[in-house]
């Protein structure tokens, strides 16, 4: 007996992978003990940045008169740049945590 279903399964997993674009980036954050770690990034419009929270309570990540993104405690939020230039976030729940995203243009 031949396998049948081994050659068509390989080539669907095959082409979910090609549908990724390739110059779009995903840059993580961690968020630790009232830190972005790292505070500074240089990515590019169309990039996600991912905030990975390992507090036991949540953060954000705001930019004022912007975007708002909610990263709950032990888990993930994350954000596609749209628009190039510098940005300055800060945690809306603890004001002195500060990040910065150098976005160019695509
Ligand atoms: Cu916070």
């Amino acid at each position: 007996m031949r396998p049948g279903l081994g050659l068509p399964a390989l080539l669907v997993v095959m082409s979910m992978a090609t549908v990724v674009p390739a110059h779009a980036e995903t840059f993580q954050v961690t968020v630790d003990k009232l830190d972005f770690l790292p505070a500074d990034i240089k990515a590019k419009v169309g990039d996600t940045i991912e905030w990975v929270n390992k507090d036991v309570f949540a953060h954000t990540a705001t930019v004022r008169g912007d975007w708002d993104v909610m990263i709950p405690p032990k888990k993930t939020g994350s954000f596609v740049l749209k628009t190039p230039g510098d940005v300055e976030y800060y945690c809306r729940f603890h004001p002195n945590m500060k990040g910065r995203i150098s976005v160019a243009p695509k």
